[in-house]
C-alpha cells in the first residue's frame, strides 16, 4: 500500500503544469502565424512561463523536537528508498532547518550547507540562497541510498566551541551549568555545525514542484528569525507533529502559537495536526476497542487544546508506516494510518494552493488568448461581409462603388481620430504609471529602511526594534496610501477610455472589459507582515536576553520580507498598466487592416468587374484560414481552462478524462 493519492495528486498537477507550459509554447508561435505577436505579449508569455517554471508548494514540517518530523518524511516520501533516508533518532536529531526540492536549473543532485558561522553577517538566508559560493556543497549519489543516508547525516552534526563563541554567535544567552550558575566563556558547549540545510534531489514529488521543508525543535527555531518571518508564513501548507507519548506540552504550544501562527490566522487553511507515535499506545493486553478510544480521546484533547477542528487531528504513526512500507506489509501500514493523511494532503491542502496558481496563470493567459480571438474573430467576419458584398457588385454602376469608397475613406478618418486618441490616452497613462513608479519605488522603502535602521543604532534593543518597526511601517502604510489613491486614479483613466471605445465601437468594444488594479492584497500582506512582527517582538525577549543579535537577525528578516512585497507589488503594476490597453490597441489595428482590405477591394473592383471572382475566391481563401486559426485557438484555451484532475476526480468512474495526453 504505497502512498498513490498523494503521488497521483502531485502527478496530476506536475501533467497540468507540463501541458500548460507546451499550450503557452504553442500560443506564441501561434501568435507569431498570425501576425498578432508584440512585445509586451510576449514578456507576459515570458514571465508566465517563468512563474510556472519555478512555481513551487512548501510544505513544512513543525514541531518539538523528537516527535517524529523526519521520520514522517521519511514515510511519506522516500520509503521507496527501503531504509530511513534522513536521520531520525531520539533526542534532538536536525540540527538546521532543511528544504528537499528539485533545482530546475541545476540538475546534478547536491547538498548544500550554510555554515554556522554566516550568522554573523548581515546577510539574510534568502539572500544566501542566490550565492551558492558561501556554501559547503556536497555531491549526492542517488544511486546508493546508503551513501545519501551518510551525506543527509550532515544535517545532524554539532560542534564543540567556547560558550564565549556560542554567545557571540546568538546561539544562546546565558549558558548555566546544573546547578543553574553561570558557566564561563571558556567552557566548551555543544553547537549546529550548520546553519541551513539545501537538498536538491530529483524525487518525482519534489520534481514537480513540493519543497519539504524539515524544522528542528523549538529553541532552534526561535533562534533563526527568518523562519518565523519569512519562510513558515511562505509555506502553502504545514504539519504540525505532537506525540501521543507526552502529549500537548507547554513548548508545543509554544511552537503552535509563535511559528503556526499565518497558518491559524488564515482558519487553519492548509494546515495539518499529526498525532504521531500511536505506536506506543498499541498495548496486547488491551483490546482494540480500548487502544481505539484512547488514540480518540487523545485527538480530542489535542484538537480542543489547539482549537482546531478534529477532522484535522491525524493519529498516527510515522515509524510503524515506514517500516509497513520497507517490509511491504500492509496490514501495518494500514494500522498506522499514514494513509489517511496522505489522503487529506493530497486531495484538500495541495489542490487549494494549486487552484491559487491555477487561477493566477489561467487568468493572464486566457486573458491573451480571448483579446486575440476578438480579433481573428473580427477578421474573419469582415471577410465574410466583403464575400457577400462583392457578390452583389459585380452588376454595381461607377457611381456606386466611387460611393463606396468615399463612405469607407469617411470611416478611415474616424478610424484615424479613434487611434489618435488613443495613443494620447495612452501617454497620460504611461504618465500617470510612472507616478505610480515613483511612489513605490524600492529606493523609497530603502530609505524607509535605512531612517528606521538609524533610529536603532547602538540601541539594539527591545525600546529601540519598537520604536524602529513604528517608522518602518508607518512609512510603508503612508506609501500605499499614496500609491492607494494613484492607482484609483489610473483605475478612473482606464475604465473612461474602455468606455469611449466601447461607445464609438459598438459591434466589437463590448466584448473587451477593462482590467482594474487594486493594492488591497499587497497591504494586506504589509498588515500580516507587522502582525507577525510585532508577536515575534514580543514573544522574543521574554525568552531571550542577548537581545542585540536576535533583534539584528530578526531586523534583517523583516527587512527582507518587506522587500519581496514591494517588489512583486512594482512589478505586478508595472506589467498592468503596459498591458492595460494592449486589447485596445489590438482591436484598433485590427480595424485599420480591415479598412485597407476594404479600400483594395473596392479600387480593384473599380478597376475590372473581371477581378471579382478572383477576389472573392482570394477571400475564401483567407477566411477559411483565419478559421482554422480560431479553431486551433479554441483548442488551446479548452487546455487552458481544463481543471487539475486531481487523485480523486481520476479515480470516479466514467470520468472523462480532459487532459491532453
Ligand atoms: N514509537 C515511535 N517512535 C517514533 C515514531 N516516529 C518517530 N519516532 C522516533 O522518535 C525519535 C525522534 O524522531 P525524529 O523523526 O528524529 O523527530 P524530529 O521531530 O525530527 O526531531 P528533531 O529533528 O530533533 O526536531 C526517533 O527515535 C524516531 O525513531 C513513531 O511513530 N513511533
Ligand atoms: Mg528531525
Amino acid at each position: 500500500m504505497a502512498n498513490e493519492d498523494f503521488f497521483d495528486n502531485v502527478q496530476a498537477y506536475g501533467k497540468w503544469k507540463s501541458d500548460l507550459v507546451t499550450t503557452i509554447q504553442q500560443f506564441q508561435d501561434w501568435l507569431e502565424t498570425t501576425g498578432l505577436e508584440d512585445s509586451e505579449q510576449s514578456l507576459k508569455i515570458y514571465e508566465t512561463l517563468q512563474t510556472l517554471k519555478y512555481d513551487r508548494i512548501t510544505l513544512a514540517f513543525v514541531g518539538e523536537f523528537s516527535r517524529g518530523k523526519t521520520e514522517l518524511i521519511n514515510a511519506i516520501f522516500f520509503s521507496r528508498y527501503k531504509r530511513r533516508l534522513l536521520a531520525s533518532e531520539a533526542g534532538r536529531t536536525t540540527m538546521c532547518p532543511t528544504e528537499l526540492f528539485y533545482d530546475v536549473d541545476e540538475p546534478t543532485p547536491y547538498m548544500r550547507l550554510l555554515p554556522i558561522e554566516s550568522r554573523l553577517e548581515d546577510t539574510s538566508i534568502t539572500e544566501h540562497k542566490q550565492n551558492p559560493v558561501n556554501w559547503t556543497q556536497v555531491q549526492l549519489n542517488i544511486n546508493s541510498p546508503e551513501s545519501m543516508a551518510d551525506s543527509f547525516a550532515q544535517i545532524t552534526k554539532t560542534k564543540q566551541v567556547k560558550a564565549s563563541e556560542a554567545k557571540r554567535l546568538g546561539l544562546y544567552d546565558i549558558i548555566t551549568d546544573q546547578n543553574g550558575t553561570e558557566v564561563s566563556g571558556e567552557k566548551l558547549v555543544e553547537i549546529p555545525m550548520w546553519r541551513h540545510a539545501l537538498i536538491n534531489f530529483p524525487h518525482p514529488f519534489l520534481e514537480q514542484g513540493l519543497t519539504i521543508l524539515d524544522t528542528p525543535g523549538l529553541n532552534s527555531l526561535g533562534n533563526e528569525p527568518e523562519l518565523t518571518i519569512n519562510m513558515l508564513p511562505n509555506a502553502q501548507a504545514a504539519i504540525f507533529v505532537l506525540a501521543a507519548d507526552t502529549g500537548v506540552t507547554r513548548s508545543d504550544m509554544d511552537i503552535w502559537r509563535r511559528h503556526l501562527k499565518s497558518f491559524r490566522r488564515n482558519r487553519n487553511n492548509g494546515l495539518i495536526v499529526a498525532l504521531n507515535k500511536i505506536d506506543t499506545l498499541w498495548d496486547d493486553l488491551k483490546s482494540e476497542q480500548e487502544i481505539m478510544a484512547s488514540i480518540q480521546r487523545q485527538c480530542q484533547e489535542s484538537s480542543k487544546t489547539l482549537s482546531i477542528d478534529i477532522n484535522r487531528v491525524f493519529a498516527v504513526s510515522a515509524q510503524k508506516a515506514l517500516i509497513g512500507r520497507v517490509k511491504e506489509d500492509n496490514d501495518l501500514i494500514s494500522k498506522s494510518n499514514l494513509p489517511s493523511l496522505e489522503h487529506v494532503l493530497a486531495n484538500e491542502i495541495l489542490p487549494q494552493k494549486q487552484k491559487l496558481v491555477r487561477n493566477t496563470i489561467v487568468s493572464n493567459i486566457f486573458d491573451l488568448m480571448k483579446s486575440s480571438k476578438a480579433i481573428l474573430v473580427g477578421q474573419f467576419n469582415s471577410r465574410k461581409k466583403s464575400i457577400a458584398s462583392l457578390g452583389g457588385m459585380s452588376g454595381k454602376s461607377e457611381n456606386v462603388i466611387q460611393k463606396l469608397l468615399e463612405k469607407t475613406r469617411e470611416e478611415q478618418k474616424t478610424y484615424q481620430k479613434n487611434a489618435e486618441s488613443l495613443h494620447a490616452s495612452r501617454q497620460i497613462l504611461l504618465g500617470q504609471q510612472k507616478r505610480l513608479n515613483t511612489i513605490i519605488a524600492l529606493d523609497k522603502l530603502d530609505d524607509h529602511i535605512s531612517k528606521s535602521r538609524t533610529a536603532m543604532q547602538g540601541s539594539w534593543t527591545t525600546n529601540g526594534m519598537k520604536t524602529a518597526m513604528k517608522l518602518l511601517f508607518d512609512g510603508l502604510s503612508g506609501t500605499i496610501t499614496e500609491a492607494d489613491k494613484q492607482i484609483e486614479l489610473t483605475n478612473r483613466l482606464i475604465s473612461s477610455i474602455y468606455t469611449r471605445f466601447q461607445e464609438e465601437n459598438e459591434e466589437t468594444g463590448s466584448q473587451i472589459k477593462a482590467k482594474l488594479f487594486s493594492i488591497a492584497s499587497y497591504k494586506q500582506e504589509i498588515e500580516l507582515l507587522y502582525e507577525d512582527a510585532e508577536e515575534y517582538r514580543t514573544s522574543v525577549y521574554s525568552t531571550l536576553t542577548e537581545q542585540s543579535f536576535v533583534i539584528k537577525k530578526f531586523f534583517i528578516s523583516l527587512v527582507s520580507r518587506a522587500r519581496n512585497i514591494y517588489y512583486q507589488l512594482n512589478k505586478d503594476s508595472d506589467s498592468w498598466a503596459k498591458g492595460a490597453l494592449t486589447p485596445l490597441i489590438h482591436q484598433v489595428k485590427a480595424q485599420k487592416q480591415d479598412l485597407q482590405l476594404r479600400l483594395d477591394q473596392l479600387k480593384k473592383t473599380g478597376e475590372s468587374r473581371d477581378s471579382l471572382t478572383e477576389q472573392v475566391n482570394e477571400l475564401t481563401k483567407e477566411a477559411k484560414m483565419l478559421q482554422r486559426h480560431i479553431i486551433d485557438l479554441n483548442a488551446m484555451l479548452t487546455i487552458v481552462t481544463t481543471p487539475i484532475l486531481s487523485a480523486k476526480s481520476k479515480k470516479k468512474p466514467g470520468t472523462k478524462s480532459k487532459v491532453k495526453q
